[in-house]
């Protein structure tokens, strides 16, 4: 049985990335379906308050972000590499590049009215109500592009990515890297989740083929569990991190030992509170206990988390 528990939903743009991540790496996994609005208890229950999709599970170790879970799949098995050398700076900022503005704007241009419907064919109409709210709650104080800005800026970065893809099959070159993992999973979304704006990709033919060469990387050998086998096998693991630095780097003034908050700097204001047992160039680890899984060492990255000292009421 897999140690590599990802906690994600099909339709999750994020989760694609990373599901794809483990195809590629050829791994083996144990799949946990989560809710896709609040409330989540049993993801809570994990992450003591971070509720975005996805994070992945190893014992008592929570994964949070995409990005830091890369970085746990690159060192569980290097090979095939999604930062080779000589450019994975180049592929690590093209990869943020695409996980946030090519992202948002992918986004704003699905959910039009007919991207939302086919979104919803299936569900009740109560299901649209509440994912929209939810997301609305999660977005205050974010500016989302207008549909008509968000098409001109989406059709733009398409063009870019074919330009990238005229001489290579993959965006950097003869191999995929992180960067078209982070790339493919918005336009992923357009494609299979709201194919009635998936027109917009047509434009963009080497995009498109290059679409069906990630996609035939399928998602590895995946088995299904469930949130309760996943918490019982937390609380009966020791946490024991997979990030290879240690290092403390105090850019805060909060000394290890800490109480402390980490949040998202964006997109969902939930927090988590706990005392920071690692603060390194690259991530936070924060320990605390929960009555049904234990102790955990709940994980996040640096880029894109705001780390306060926690307030206390005394
Ligand atoms: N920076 C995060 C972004 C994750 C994210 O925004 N995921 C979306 C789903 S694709 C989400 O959390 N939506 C709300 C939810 O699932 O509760 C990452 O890379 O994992």
């Amino acid at each position: 049985m897999s140690d590599l528990i990802l906690h994600h939903y099909a339709a999750s743009p994020f989760s694609e990335k990373i599901r794809l991540v483990l195809g590629y790496k050829k791994l083996a996994w144990r799949s946990v379906i989560v809710p896709q609005i609040m409330p989540k208890p049993d993801v809570q229950a994990l992450t003591g308050g971070y509720r975005k999709t996805p994070f992945l599970q190893v014992g008592a170790d929570i994964y949070c972000d995409s990005a830091l879970i890369c970085d746990v799949l690159e060192h569980l098995q290097p090979e095939p590499y999604l930062y080779p050398e000589p450019s994975k700076g180049l592929a690590r900022t093209l990869a943020q590049w695409a996980d946030s503005t090519l992202f948002s704007v992918a986004m704003a241009y699905s959910f039009s009215p007919q991207g939302a419907a086919d979104l919803f064919a299936k569900a009740p109409p109560e299901a649209a109500k509440a994912f929209s709210e939810d997301r609305r709650a999660m977005s205050a104080n974010m500016v989302r592009p207008r549909p008509a800005d968000a098409a001109c800026a989406y059709k733009s970065y398409l063009r870019r990515l074919s330009d990238m893809l005229d001489d290579t099959p993959y965006l950097m070159g003869d191999v995929p890297t992180i960067a078209d993992f982070a790339c493919y999973h918005p336009l992923w979304f357009t494609r299979k989740r709201t194919p009635s704006m998936s027109g917009v990709l047509q434009l963009t033919p080497a995009v498109l083929d290059w679409m069906d060469r990630m996609a035939a990387i399928g998602h590895g050998t995946m088995e299904a569990t469930d949130a309760a086998t996943a918490i019982a096998h937390a609380a009966a693991s020791v946490p024991h991190t997979l990030l290879t630095d240690s290092t403390f780097q105090d850019e805060h003034g909060i000394a290890l030992g800490s109480r402390v908050t980490i949040g998202a700097e964006s997109f969902g204001p939930e927090t988590t509170e706990g005392e920071l047992v690692a603060a390194t160039r690259t991530h936070y680890t924060l320990r605390r206990n929960d009555a049904r899984a234990g102790t955990l060492h709940v994980h996040f990255p640096r880029i894109g988390y705001i780390l306060k000292t926690a307030e206390t009421t005394t």
